[in-house]
């Protein structure tokens, strides 16, 4: 049985950005059960969970004695074992058009998004950030650009996805994507817009949002009080 760790538990402005969701989201797609263990913040300074995960975050994922961290290489690790996420080994050009774009997400467009993300998350009101906020705003609107001008295809036809058929690309810059969703910037590119509507639109992704936020209804419901 396949174990994934989430955190025990999250502030509400990041239920439905963290990282396990994206996790959630590709076992989903494949089809594969999993069940669930937390960490609280001792557990994340632990010297047992600092084995698994030497940053101290999630998502880690088991499977019969494997553990993996890093979001990218769980979904690389399932993607070698489930076609719905990357396309057959022999396949070698559509799988590392997959791959490129799975790298894409987490290395060329999450690290401007996150920091977008994390400044209005965290330090909106503060002098420093404001003055940082219009460079940081251009550079992931930058991004956004290319990533919609990719995404218009040659001969007038749009891609649906990013690497032909959907695959854990999609799910990576989906997630990347919704980091932005309180500023309304993907709006700007309605192309990329309704790419990440199509994305959020499959079954895989309702039932895993579900079962993320779900984890944490209560917290929710508790900090309310
Ligand atoms: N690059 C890592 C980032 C993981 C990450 O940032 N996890 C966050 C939750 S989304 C976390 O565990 N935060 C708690 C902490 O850093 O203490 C990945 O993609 O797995």
């Amino acid at each position: 049985m396949l174990t994934l760790t989430v955190l025990h538990s999250l502030p509400p402005f990041a239920i439905g950005l963290a990282r396990d969701l994206r996790v959630r989201w590709a076992l989903e797609e494949a089809g594969l059960p999993y069940r669930v263990r937390t960490v609280d913040q001792a557990g994340q300074q632990s010297a047992d969970y600092r084995r698994e995960q030497p940053f101290g975050q999630i998502p880690v994922l088991q499977d019969d004695g494997i553990a993996i961290f890093e979001s990218g290489a769980i979904l690389l690790y399932l993607g070698e074992r489930h076609p719905a996420l990357l396309p057959v080994q022999a396949r070698v050009q559509a799988r590392m058009e997959a791959t490129m774009w799975m790298f894409a997400a987490l290395n060329s467009v999450e690290p401007h998004v996150a920091r977008l993300g994390e400044l209005l998350a965290f330090h909106a009101g503060e002098a420093w950030a404001q003055a940082c906020r219009p460079g940081l705003e251009a550079m992931a609107a930058r991004r956004l650009g290319e990533v919609d001008a990719w995404l218009a295809g040659t001969d007038g036809v749009d891609r649906a996805y990013l690497a032909g058929e959907f695959s854990a690309a999609d799910i990576l810059m989906t997630t990347v994507l919704r980091m932005l969703d309180r500023t309304g910037m993907v709006d700007g590119y309605p192309r990329l817009a309704a790419y990440k509507e199509r994305c959020i639109a499959r079954p895989a992704f309702g039932r895993a949002l579900a079962d993320h936020a779900g984890q944490y209804t209560k917290e929710v419901a508790d900090a309310a009080i």
